[in-house]
């Protein structure tokens, strides 16, 4: 991200410091932005990255930072970050990326999240990105790993991205596959459980 960014504004200055920028371009189509996260399946605690990447050939504006809301939404909902924006104006050229870290705290309860299914949304050019986050084995967050959990990652073996039985949580390793390996973390983690 080049910064060309004066500062904190309010909403109704942002659209005149883009025209007064010159090179931002605000697209309104989905497919000038790439948004990713570098897992889908995260542990308690880990840094999640989410990737933001102009594939356009055009440099696109962004209004707003951090640049993606994170909230849980399995097996509740529940905002996590972040509480507050800053009205910052920032663009990203042709070609360009940036990432924008989280460390799984919850900004609004003041306390680190638990286990489950997420969603980071990138709200300038609406995009969505589901991720997991588990105690390793525990692939249905019910804070106990069993059968249940050996089940669902069973159901999936030999599947991958695009297969009809592949589920991205039971690929805890994040390889792409769903085999022994991911199988194995949850016979080895078989019988924990969590708060
Ligand atoms: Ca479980
Ligand atoms: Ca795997």
């Amino acid at each position: 991200m080049k910064a060309r960014v004066s500062g904190i504004m309010l909403v109704p200055l942002l659209g005149m410091l883009c025209i007064a920028l010159g090179s931002v371009t605000v697209k309104a189509h989905d497919e000038a932005l790439l948004v990713k996260t570098d897992k889908r399946v995260y542990v308690l605690g880990e840094e999640v990255k989410i990737i933001l990447t102009n594939i356009s050939n055009e440099t696109l504006g962004f209004g707003g930072w951090p640049p993606c809301d994170i909230c849980r939404i399995y097996p509740d909902w529940e905002f996590c970050y972040p509480k507050v924006y800053a009205w910052l104006a920032w663009h990203l050229d042709p070609g360009e990326s940036i990432i924008d870290t989280w460390n799984q705290y919850n900004e609004f309860t003041g306390s680190y999240v638990k286990s489950g299914m997420y969603m980071a949304y990138e709200y300038n050019y609406n995009h969505t990105v589901y991720f997991a986050i588990i105690f390793l084995g525990d692939v249905n967050f019910d804070g106990v790993v069993d059968m249940r959990d050996v089940y669902i990652v069973a159901r999936s073996f030999g599947s991958y991205p695009d297969h009809p039985r592949w589920n991205f949580i039971a690929d805890m390793n994040n390889d792409n596959k769903v085999d022994m390996r991911d199988i194995y973390l949850a016979i080895k983690n078989f019988g924990k459980t969590f708060e």
